[in-house]
C-alpha cells in the first residue's frame, strides 16, 4: 500500500542547468511537513513542479527522470492555467475570504472558477493515474479543494483523506461565495477531513448543514450514502531539527553575532510571508506607538522583520509591500538616530540555519497575524528555545493560540494593545520567561510534524474501511431484481408502502411533498393487478392522505397505524381508544418552543403532535430539542402512554403503542399465502418490516441501519422497481 500525496506545488523548485535540470527543496510550511512523510519512501506526490516552458526538449526529459527519481509526479500547467486557477481563484477568491478579509475577496470570478474546477479535474486524472487499490490519497489545501469529489467520481472505492492548512471560516462568511455548495460538496468526496482547529472543523460542519441540509453531527457528516469524518489536526513542526540547529555551534556563533549587532539592546523578531494576511503593517505601527509612548525604549529596541516576498503576481501583494515598506520609512525617519534605526526590514528567503540564528538571537517573537490557520513561526521560536529564555507574543486569531496558551497573546486589531504587551514582553523577568517557555516547548516537542501525519493517516485508515463507507446491508442470497420477478408470479400480492421519503422526495413544507400524477398512475395500475392489494402505511395525518388518494382504491394508514381506511369502500377507523389528554400539556411546551425558534411550526395530527424544524437554524434546532426532550421526560414519568419519536428534520410526540407494525401484522395474519413487499426509509418503518413474516421482501430506502433485507438508494429507485413490478407481464 502506498500514500498518494497531492498538494498544488511540488516540493521542488527547478534550475536549468545547460541541458540538465537541478531539483532544490523549495521552502514553507506545508513542504516541509509533508516532506517528513515523503521521506518514508513508500509514497508518491502529485503537484505542480512550477513553469517548465522555458525548458528545451533535453531539459525536459532531464526533467522527467529527476522528477520519477525522486518519487515525485507532474501536472503540469499552462501560464494561463496558473493566472487563473492559482493567482485568480485559489488566492484571489478562496485565500482572502478564508481569513475573513472580505473586501479583497473578488466575487467577479467566473472565468477563474471554471479553470479552478478544469485544473482540480487535471489533478483527480493524475492521481486516479497512480493510484492503485489499497492506495490512501493525502489530498491538500483550498487550491484542491474538489479533488476528493472528482477523485471520488474516478475511483469510488479510494481511500481518500483532505487537510485543510487555512482557516474554515464562519459558515455566515463562507456563503458569501457563489460556488459554495460545489466546494462543500468537493470536501464530502474524502473519507476524512482535517483542519488545525475543532473551531474550523465545526464552521465546516455547519457550513454542510446549512447549505446541503446535512445533519450536523459532531465529527461525522452523512453525505451520499457514505460516512465522512472530519476533526481536528493541529499541524506540527520538526521540532527536533529545531532544537539540533539551535545547539549547533556554528549556528550558536551566529546568534552571538547578531546580539552583538545589536548592541545590548533587546531583539524582536517578526518572520513571515509578506503576505495580508500576518498583519506586519499593524504590528510596525504597535512598534511606533510603544516607541511614541515610551521614549525610553527607542534606544532599547532592535525590531528585525523578514518579509519573504511570496504570489507577487496578485495585485494586492504588490500593493502590500509598497505599505510595508513605508511603514517603515515612516517610523524609523521618526525615531531613528544617525547611527541606529529601530527596525531592519529584509525582503528575502533565508537557510535553515540562518532561522535558527535569528530565533535564538529574538528576546521576542512576535507572531501577530490578522487570521492564520495555524502558523509554524510560532512553533519553530519555541523549539528553537532551549534555553526556555524569550518571549512568544501571538495573534489570538493564529490556530497556534489554542494550542500554545501560555503565549503573551494579542489582538492584532487591537494597536495599543500590541504595543503593552510588547512593552511587557521585553520587560519579562526570566523566571516567568522560563515558566511559560518550559511549558510551550514541552507541548510543540510532543505533537511534533510526525505526530500530526501519523494521527491524521491512522483516522484516515479507520475511517475509510469498507464498515464506515457504506453502513452494512445485510447480504442477501438473491438479487432484489429477482425478487421483485418472484412476486410478481405470486397468486397474491400485498404491497405496504411508506410515502414521505419513499415515494415522494421531502420537499421544505410537509403540504409540498404532494403525490404527482406518475405516482398516482403507478399505485392505479398496481392496485388493478389481480390479487394485488396496495397499502400506503405513512406517518401523515389522514385528511391528508383523504385529500390526496381519497379516489385511489389502495389501503391507508395514517399517524403511523392510529387510523386505516382499509379499502377505498372502507370508512376510517380508529385503532386505539386510548385516552389522548396528554396532548394539550405537550403543544404548550411545543408551542412555547416554536415561539422561541424561527423557521419550526407544530403539526397536529390526532394522536400525536410533531415539531417541525427542517428551516431552522441547525445550531439552534440541536439546542431547542434537548431542551425539549429534557421537560418532556419528566413529562413521561407521569404519562406512561407517550412516547417520543425523531424523524427527518421532525421531532414527535406520540400515542405509545400505536406503530406501523400494527398495520403489517394485521395485514400479514389476513392474507396469510400472500407475497409481501415491505418498502421504507425511516425508523418507524423499522416497526413494520420487524412484525413482517420472514417471507416478507423488505426494503429499506437510503444509508443507515436497517433490518430490511434489501436496500436501495432514494425515491427514483423505488419508483423504477414498482413500476417494473407493473409492466412484468404475469
Ligand atoms: P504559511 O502561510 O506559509 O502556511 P507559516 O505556517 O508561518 O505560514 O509557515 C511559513 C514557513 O515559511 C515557516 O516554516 C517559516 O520558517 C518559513 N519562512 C517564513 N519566512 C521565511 C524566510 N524569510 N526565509 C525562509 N523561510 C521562511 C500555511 C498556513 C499556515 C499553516 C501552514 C501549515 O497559512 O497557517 O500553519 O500553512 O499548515
Amino acid at each position: 500500500m502506498s500514500t498518494i500525496l497531492v498538494s498544488n506545488r511540488l516540493p521542488v523548485t527547478l534550475h536549468a542547468d545547460q541541458g540538465d535540470v537541478v531539483l532544490k527543496p523549495s521552502a514553507g510550511g506545508l513542504a516541509t511537513a509533508l516532506g517528513s512523510v515523503h521521506a518514508r519512501g513508500d509514497t508518491k506526490w502529485v503537484g505542480w513542479p512550477g513553469d517548465v516552458a522555458r525548458l528545451t526538449a533535453t531539459e525536459r526529459d532531464a526533467l522527467d527522470r529527476r522528477l520519477q527519481d525522486a518519487r515525485l509526479v507532474p501536472v503540469h500547467l499552462t501560464p494561463s492555467e496558473v493566472q487563473r486557477y492559482y493567482d485568480g481563484f485559489s488566492n484571489g477568491v478562496l485565500w482572502p475570504l478564508c481569513h475573513y478579509l472580505l473586501d479583497k475577496v473578488n466575487l467577479e470570478a467566473t472565468r477563474d472558477w471554471v479553470a479552478y474546477r478544469r485544473v482540480n479535474e487535471r489533478f483527480a486524472d493524475a492521481v486516479a493515474k497512480v493510484t492503485k487499490p489499497g492506495d490512501e490519497v493525502w489530498v491538500h489545501d483550498y487550491q484542491l479543494a474538489l479533488v476528493p469529489q472528482l477523485l471520488r467520481l474516478r475511483q469510488p472505492e479510494a481511500k481518500i483523506g483532505f487537510f485543510l492548512h487555512i482557516p474554515f471560516p464562519s459558515a455566515e462568511v463562507f456563503r458569501i461565495l457563489p460556488w459554495r455548495e460545489d466546494l462543500v460538496r468537493g470536501l464530502l468526496g474524502a473519507d476524512l477531513v482535517g483542519f488545525h482547529t475543532a473551531a474550523y472543523a465545526f464552521h465546516f460542519a455547519y457550513a454542510a448543514a446549512q447549505l446541503l441540509g446535512i445533519e450536523p453531527a459532531f465529527d461525522v457528516l452523512k453525505h451520499d450514502e457514505r460516512a465522512v469524518r472530519f476533526g481536528a489536526y493541529p499541524i506540527g513542526i520538526d521540532a527536533s531539527a529545531f532544537e539540533g540547529l539551535a545547539r549547533d555551534e556554528n549556528v550558536r556563533a551566529d546568534v552571538a553575532r547578531i546580539r552583538a549587532s545589536a548592541a545590548g539592546k533587546r531583539i524582536v523578531l517578526g518572520l513571515d510571508r509578506l503576505d495580508y494576511t500576518k498583519g506586519i503593517p499593524r504590528r510596525l505601527m504597535a512598534i511606533g506607538k510603544l516607541l511614541d509612548r515610551e521614549p525610553g525604549l527607542r534606544d532599547k529596541l532592535h525590531f528585525i522583520q523578514l518579509a519573504m516576498p511570496t504570489r507577487e503576481k496578485v495585485d494586492s501583494y504588490a500593493d502590500y509591500r509598497r505599505t510595508v515598506n513605508e511603514l517603515v520609512g515612516r517610523i524609523n525617519g521618526t525615531y531613528g538616530t544617525p547611527t541606529s534605526v529601530p527596525i531592519h526590514l529584509l525582503h528575502r528567503m533565508i537557510g535553515p540555519k540562518e532561522l535558527a540564528a535569528l530565533y535564538g538571537a529574538a528576546d521576542v517573537m512576535l507572531v501577530t497575524p490578522l487570521r492564520d490557520g495555524m502558523n509554524l513561526v510560532a512553533k519553530e521560536y519555541v523549539a528553537s528555545r532551549v534555553d526556555d529564555d524569550g518571549v512568544l507574543v501571538l495573534s489570538e486569531f493564529a490556530g497556534a493560540a489554542t494550542e500554545l496558551q501560555e503565549a503573551v497573546r494579542v489582538n492584532p486589531y487591537d494597536i495599543d494593545g500590541v504595543a503593552a504587551a510588547l512593552a511587557r514582553a521585553m520587560r519579562m523577568p526570566p523566571d516567568e520567561q522560563r515558566l511559560r517557555m518550559q511549558a510551550l516547548r514541552k507541548r510543540v516537542s510532543a505533537h511534533d510534524v510526525g505526530h500530526w501525519a501519523r494521527s491524521f493517516l491512522e483516522h484516515l485508515e479507520a475511517a475509510s474501511s469498507p464498515m464506515s463507507r457504506r453502513s452494512p446491508a445485510p447480504p442477501p442470497s438473491v438479487t432484489l431484481t429477482r425478487r421483485v420477478e418472484e412476486l410478481d408470479s405470486a397468486p397474491e400480492l400485498v404491497l405496504l408502502l411508506d410515502y414521505d421519503g419513499t415515494l415522494v422526495p421531502f420537499a421544505s413544507m410537509p403540504d409540498l411533498a404532494i403525490p404527482d400524477e406518475s405516482l398516482i398512475q403507478t399505485l392505479m395500475a398496481l392496485s388493478a393487478r389481480p390479487g394485488t392489494q396496495v397499502h400506503l402505511v405513512s406517518g401523515r395525518d389522514r385528511n391528508s392522505l383523504e385529500r390526496w388518494f381519497g379516489a385511489v382504491p389502495v389501503g391507508l394508514h395514517a399517524e403511523h397505524g392510529y387510523w386505516s381506511r382499509e379499502s377505498i369502500e372502507a370508512p376510517w377507523l380508529s385503532n386505539s381508544d386510548a385516552d389522548l389528554g396528554w396532548k394539550d400539556a405537550v403543544r404548550r411546551m411545543l408551542d412555547d418552543v416554536v415561539a422561541r425558534t424561527e423557521g419550526s411550526f407544530v403539526e397536529e395530527k390526532t394522536a400525536a403532535l410533531g415539531l417541525h424544524y427542517r428551516a431552522t437554524e441547525p445550531q439552534l434546532a440541536v439546542r431547542r430539542l434537548d431542551e425539549l426532550k429534557a421537560r418532556l421526560h419528566g413529562f413521561m414519568k407521569e404519562h406512561g402512554d407517550v412516547e417520543m419519536l425523531e424523524g427527518a428534520k421532525v421531532f414527535e410526540v406520540r400515542l405509545r403503542g400505536i406503530n406501523k407494525g400494527i398495520i403489517a401484522s394485521r395485514l400479514a395474519q389476513a392474507h396469510p399465502h400472500a407475497a409481501v413487499l415491505a418498502i421504507g426509509d425511516d425508523r418507524t418503518d423499522e416497526d413494520m418490516f420487524a412484525a413482517l413474516p420472514e417471507r416478507a421482501v423488505t426494503v429499506h430506502v437510503g444509508s443507515g441501519p436497517t433490518r430490511a433485507h434489501y436496500r436501495v438508494g432514494n425515491v427514483v429507485e423505488v419508483r423504477a422497481l414498482l413500476d417494473t413490478l407493473r409492466s412484468t407481464p404475469r
